[in-house]
């Protein structure tokens, strides 16, 4: 990592400053799962993020915390840096970050079904009663959530997020949210793909309120293959689902720290004696 001043650590991504109003956000190969960081890195997964954040950024054309991806112009970087976070970097403005994050749901699944099945919760407020895992709403809703101390998310009411924030700028981020939401979701259909939920996060800077942070990615969204959904029924997941899947079957309690495990063939390790 770079001589940099490091300012933040996320499970998947690294923040160091580069002056008083620009940071440095770098996407690492690091894969989380079940909230724990695994052993293994990913080779060049971090570019993956990046080449997606920077799709949406440039697709959206909305007001953003993207400034450049090239680094020539990043004092205290050495040629070994430079290829490092080349590509999974992103030179970004610092923003004063809005302290909710901004998910916007188009199907009811994850947390916020578990609040529906379980008698309702704080992003169940404006839904209606009889749906189904995994169904489509009639509209897309703002469910904002905040970090947690434990480090989750922890979701909360419209009232909570208007005595946090305000109601000028709670309708903005709603409305922003929703806007973004629906064209990112219309450009993955169009693909065959369903974006059933995402999250956005927004700062300040120069008084102008920005989208920072990634967007539209496999981390920060839950992108389905559209001829896998049926409502109902719970849908397979882009991007992880195959390491949860190879998880289940390894003898790991899901506790942190993920270990290496000898590889788990089902088998067992002996035959089993003739009696
Ligand atoms: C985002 C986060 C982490 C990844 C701070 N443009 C900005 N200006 C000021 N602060 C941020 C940004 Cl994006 C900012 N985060 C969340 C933390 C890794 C994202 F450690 N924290």
């Amino acid at each position: 990592m770079p001589a940099l001043p490091h300012i933040a650590s996320g499970k998947v991504r690294e923040i160091y400053q580069i002056d008083s109003e620009h940071l440095l956000f770098v996407a690492t190969d690091r894969i989380s799962a079940y909230d724990v960081i695994l052993p293994q890195l990913i080779p060049d997964k971090g570019r993956v993020l990046t080449g997606l954040s920077l799709y949406f950024f440039d697709l959206l054309d909305t007001p953003n915390h993207l400034v450049t991806v090239d680094l020539g112009g990043v004092d205290g970087l050495d040629d070994a840096d430079r290829n490092d976070l080349e590509g999974r970097s992103m030179v970004v403005r610092r923003a004063d970050v809005v302290p909710v994050e901004c998910v916007v749901r188009g199907y009811l699944y994850g947390s916020s079904w578990r609040e529906y099945r379980d008698g309702g919760g704080p992003t169940t407020e404006h839904l209606p009663s009889g749906l189904r895992l995994a169904e489509r709403l009639d509209e897309p809703i703002f469910t904002p959530a905040t970090k947690a101390q434990t480090g989750h998310d922890e979701n909360i009411t419209e009232e909570e997020t208007r005595a946090l924030v305000g109601d000028d700028l709670y309708e903005e981020l709603r409305e922003r949210s929703i806007d973004i939401y629906l064209r990112a979701a219309g450009h993955a259909a169009e693909r065959g793909v369903i974006l059933a939920d995402t999250k956005f996060e927004f700062g300040f800077s120069d008084g102008e309120l920005l989208l920072v942070d990634e967007v539209l990615t496999p981390d920060s969204s839950r992108y389905w293959p559209a001829d896998r959904w049926s409502p109902g029924s719970e849908v397979p997941s882009f991007d992880k689902q195959y390491v949860r899947e190879w998880l289940e079957r390894q003898p790991w309690d899901k506790t942190p720290p993920a270990r290496w495990y000898r590889l788990w063939s089902g088998l067992p390790r002996s035959p089993p004696r003739w009696p």
